[in-house]
Order: C-alpha cells, then structure tokens, then sequence
C-alpha cells in the first residue's frame, strides 16, 4: 500500500458516504452517519491507506466541507450530495433573494422546458454566489449560469435548505423561476 493524498481518500469518502458504502462493505445509517474506526479499518482493507489523523485532515481541509464528524468524533457523514436514501434532518430555511445554478450550455434548453430536476441527487443543488455557480458549472462543459428568484419560489410554497457547507437545496425550481444570466447582470 502507497500512502494516500487528501484528494484520493476525500474521493474515495465521497463515493462511500454519498452513493455506494457497499464498495468498501460499510453501512449508513438514516442520517447518513457512520462508524469513524470501522470506516478507517475498511477503507484500509480496501487497499487505500489511510490514519485517524488524515480523516481529520480530509475533513479539515475539504475546500467545500464536503464532510462532518459528530460531536463526540466517533461518526462520520457527508454533508450533502447523497444519491443513497438518508434523511439528513435539514429543517426549512429563509435563503438569499437570488441563489444561481450554473450548468453547462448544453443543458440550456432542456432546462428551459423542464426546470431544475434533482437527476440522481436528493435535490437540486443551487449556490450562493456566481463564482461558486461558475465552477461547478464547468464541471459539466461550458457553463451557463441561471439565476433563481428564491422570493418568488418561497411564495408559491417552495422550501429550501442550507446544506452544513453553505449549499442550498430545494426539490426542483420550475422553469417560471428561472433566468439566464447575462454577463453583465
Ligand atoms: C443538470 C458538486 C437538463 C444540472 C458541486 C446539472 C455541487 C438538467 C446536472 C454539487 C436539468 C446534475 C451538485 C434538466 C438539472 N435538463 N439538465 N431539466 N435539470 N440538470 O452533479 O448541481 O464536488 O448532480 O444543471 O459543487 O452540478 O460533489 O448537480 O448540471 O454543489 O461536493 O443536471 O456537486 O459538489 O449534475 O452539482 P449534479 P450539480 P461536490
């Protein structure tokens, strides 16, 4: 066994925590939390190395928080992103006036038609800034970024969530919402 990067095991987290425990034969329960040493003991046997003291530095260092540890450090969970069938608590909450999703041009008309879908997530994901919209958005192609009137979605009943790492959530944002960003917005 090589020793790990950040990256890899925060990688490796991602896929177990979020989508697929059985890879590594571990088990989420249904608020997502796991055991701390027993995930470390099966991520070695996995054949990826990694120490007590380089999960708290994956969970530290994560430039998007992607990760939690409960209070007294003995579980661990991700903090949103899940495609897997967990509750994580999240109660209601007044977002910004504008939250904004960034995609790729691709996605553009369909997105017109349909509005946001959640796809194989637990919801659809929206971010507080452009920038933040921005790159995410480039991770599926050329981004283009929509701008969602959240005043106008909470009056019609919509609600919304702020993920532990600042993300926003909502089931789906129609397309009535929905405005392309122009460059100069
Ligand atoms: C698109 C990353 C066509 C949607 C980021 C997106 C984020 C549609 C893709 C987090 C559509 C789903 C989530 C429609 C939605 N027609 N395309 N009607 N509705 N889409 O990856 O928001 O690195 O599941 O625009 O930072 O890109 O994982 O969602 O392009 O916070 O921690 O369907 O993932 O964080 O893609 O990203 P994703 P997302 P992590």
């Amino acid at each position: 066994m090589t020793t790990s990067s950040e990256k890899q095991i925060s990688k490796l987290l991602s896929l177990v925590l979020r989508h697929s425990p059985e890879t590594i034969g571990i088990e989420l329960d249904q608020q997502g939390w796991t055991n701390v040493n027993h995930l470390i003991t099966k991520v070695n046997e996995y054949g990826t190395e990694i120490k007590l003291d380089q999960l708290k530095a994956v969970v530290a260092n994560s430039d998007k928080q992607r990760f939690s540890f409960n209070e007294d450090g003995t579980k661990i969970r991700a903090n949103q992103g899940h495609s897997v069938p967990i509750d994580l608590g999240f109660i209601a909450k007044n977002p910004p006036p504008f939250l904004y999703h960034g995609t790729a041009t691709k996605n553009k008309e369909s997105i017109l038609q349909f509005g946001l879908k959640k796809q194989a997530r637990h919801h659809v994901h929206l971010s507080k800034d452009i920038e933040t919209a921005v790159r995410v958005g480039q991770r599926h192609g050329k981004p283009i970024i929509f701008k969602i009137s959240t005043k106008l979605m909470l009056e019609k009943g919509h609600e919304f969530y702020e993920s532990a790492n600042g993300v926003w959530l909502t089931e789906a944002v129609p397309a009535e919402f929905l405005i392309i960003l122009e460059k100069d917005n």
